[in-house]
């Protein structure tokens, strides 16, 4: 098994369904990668001794999911220079409006790069991860471009369960 170089961060349990999207698309680049459960309202001092030794352990970016009060993306760029990937969860009273703003709306000098709330989010973030890292890293590249060519191939030209020809 290789170092990860990817980490995941999630608030809760209750995120995982979504979030292992994440790892799943990591999983399909070949990038090594390790999940946490760190909160930052529940669990903030491992959140903070995770994250402030990640970077000594070769960990190269974050993936940070959170719903509700989401502040365990901009509390992760708050502790490291590493780039942080902030995915918004839906659940609770509004659904995921909530957890965008919370991530997205972070004070100047610390930015969170902010995907699509849930899984489309959290599927796009592995990917700009993986985008990432290939701009210094040529292998990755090529891992990406046939990622990307498998995703066109597997698009169907027509529809299953369209029956074609049928009368109008
Ligand atoms: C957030 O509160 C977590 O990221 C989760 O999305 C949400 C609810 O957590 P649970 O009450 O399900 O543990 O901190």
């Amino acid at each position: 098994m290789s170092q990860p170089i990817v980490s995941i961060l999630m608030g809760s349990q209750s995120d995982w369904s979504v979030m292992e999207h994440a790892s799943l698309t990591l999983n399909e680049l070949g990038i090594a990668h390790e999940c946490k459960i760190t909160s930052a309202h529940r669990t903030p001092d491992r959140h903070h001794a995770y994250v402030t030794g990640a970077a000594e352990r070769g960990i190269k970016l974050f993936i940070c999911g959170a719903g509700m009060a989401a502040h365990l993306a901009g509390m992760t760029a708050a502790l490291t220079h590493l780039p942080v990937f902030g995915v918004p969860l839906a659940g609770g009273a509004m659904d995921g409006l909530d957890s965008l703003l919370s991530t997205v709306q972070m004070p100047g000098g610390i930015p969170v790069a902010t995907f699509a709330i849930g899984k489309a989010g959290a599927k796009n973030a592995a990917v700009m991860a993986a985008q990432t890292l290939a701009m210094s890293d040529p292998k990755m590249a090529e891992k990406v471009k046939a990622f990307r060519a498998a995703q066109t191939a597997a698009v169907p030209e027509e529809p299953t369960g369209w029956q074609k020809g049928a009368a109008a």
